[in-house]
């Protein structure tokens, strides 16, 4: 084996936004406070598995393009290793101080379930050593319950209860790694739960089955003590026609009716998945905030003239600073962080472009959370929005929503008291201005 696929490539530094290197940090200085806090520890940016060491550049149309060294020799084990060494030297080369993969990403599929977990329990061993080794920390573990075709008409919510208890054998497995690995937060992605047609499909009991499903994960993860969250993770589509954990509203619903809306789930936004469901990914962080459902964040973006889920690195300053102030202002992420649920484009098939492109990601996070401290210190945005609702602060909507009034005294007190509301601008594009000149 040889030292390192990535020898070419010096460990990636800050530089100043006026960096020589094409390959430096210009925001991403990692030991810099921010609102009291390193960046590190602001961002807690981690590198997925399955798009960067995993997948070889294959899509519907054509097969794989990647230069990936690693995936070349041996048997399925040894190939297993090379890849998990190759990761780790990238990690450890960027400076990402987490990393997340579903058991199949870092461990392959045995003859039987048995043989499987005994591959995957060897492939943490060795996870763990690399994690030692080199201090880079596991952000979540998860299931792969989409790819093998035992899985094409799902995993909780499969017609044939047989598929249901190998997909709970396989989560109780995954989660058991997780946190023997110091994982801090588990993942549950609905990869196929949801329908082709309904024509073949019985709503009502596929839901309750992922109730049930839902319920067993979260009674294990009490028994065994895992302390970390359990993040859900919303799609409306892709790769089924409508899958249940639409967004973030659906999952709030989903949680509540099934009566898991107790703590021990959050959510997983991603960026490109909030699109897909016709929401802004600003919508859907702002609708988890809300719901005290807010976990962490798959980042990546879509292309609006590409209606499907292309998982981009991100690129967007203005969006991101919004973001950045929200979270922020909700006090910033506990387990969660942003995990690079992102993929390099077919044609950029070099190992050095896995760099380019988490370079930049890292460093449009930092520059957004620079300006986001910005918008938060100078105050005039959260001080609008403030003065804008400040009527349901005291007098008759202090009344109303300690439920001082019935609708009938309410009526009364417009009529008595001759209340007649005057219009209010909104000042969007005043609004809009101002963010701007945070930039
Ligand atoms: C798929 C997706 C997954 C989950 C983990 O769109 O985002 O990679 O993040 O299963
Ligand atoms: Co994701």
């Amino acid at each position: 084996m040889q030292d390192s696929f990535f020898s070419t490539i010096e460990p990636i530094r800050y530089g100043g936004p006026d960096a020589a290197s094409v390959l430096a940090f210009r925001y991403y200085d990692k030991d810099r406070i921010v609102r009291g806090k390193r960046m590190e520890d602001h961002l807690r940016m981690a590198v997925a598995f399955w798009h960067s060491f995993a997948w070889d550049g294959t899509d519907m149309f054509g097969s794989g393009t990647f230069q990936r060294p690693w995936q070349g020799a041996g048997d399925a084990l040894a190939r297993a290793k090379l890849k998990a060494a190759a990761a780790f030297d990238f990690f450890s080369r960027l400076g990402a101080p987490f990393y997340c993969f579903h058991d199949r990403d870092v461990s392959p599929e045995g003859g039987s379930l048995a043989e499987t977990n005994k591959w995957l329990d060897g492939m943490a061993d060795v996870l763990a050593g690399h994690m030692q080794r080199t201090g880079v920390k596991l952000l979540w573990g998860t299931a792969n319950l989409f790819s093998h075709p035992r899985y094409m008409a799902g995993a909780a919510t499969n017609p044939d209860p047989e598929v249901f208890a190998f997909a709970a054998a396989q989560v109780k497995q995954a989660l058991e790694v997780t946190q023997r690995l110091g994982g801090e937060n588990y993942v549950l992605w609905g990869g196929r739960e949801g329908y082709e047609t309904l024509l073949n499909t019985d709503m009502k009991r596929e839901l309750d089955q992922l109730g049930r499903f839902m319920n067993l994960v979260a009674e294990h993860k009490h028994k065994i003590g895992f302390r970390g969250p359990l993040l859900i993770e919303p799609k409306p589509r892709e790769p089924t026609k409508h899958q249940y954990d639409y967004d973030a509203a659906a999952v709030d619903a989903f949680l509540q009716r099934y009566g898991l809306a107790n703590g021990d789930f959050r959510l997983n936004i991603e960026a490109n998945h909030a699109t897909l469901a016709g929401h802004t990914f600003e919508h859907e962080v702002t609708y988890a905030i809300a719901a005290g459902l807010f976990g962490s964040i798959d980042m990546n973006r879509g292309d609006t003239l590409l209606g499907w889920d292309t998982d981009q690195f991100p690129n967007d300053l203005g969006e991101l600073s919004l973001l950045l102030a929200r979270i922020l202002q909700a006090g910033g992420f506990s387990t969660g962080g942003f995990n690079f649920d992102a993929k390099v484009r077919r044609q950029s098939f070099d190992p050095e472009d896995l760099f380019h492109a988490h370079v930049g990601g890292m460093d449009i996070l930092a520059h957004a959370l620079l300006v986001a401290d910005r918008i938060l210190a100078d105050g005039k945005l959260p001080a609008l929005v403030d003065a804008r609702y400040a009527g349901w602060k005291q007098g008759l909507g202090r009344e109303i929503l300690d439920r001082k009034l019935s609708l009938a005294q309410i009526a009364d007190q417009v009529t008595s008291r001759n209340i007649d509301p005057k219009p209010r601008s909104g000042r969007q594009e005043m609004l809009e201005n101002l963010v701007t000149r945070y930039l």
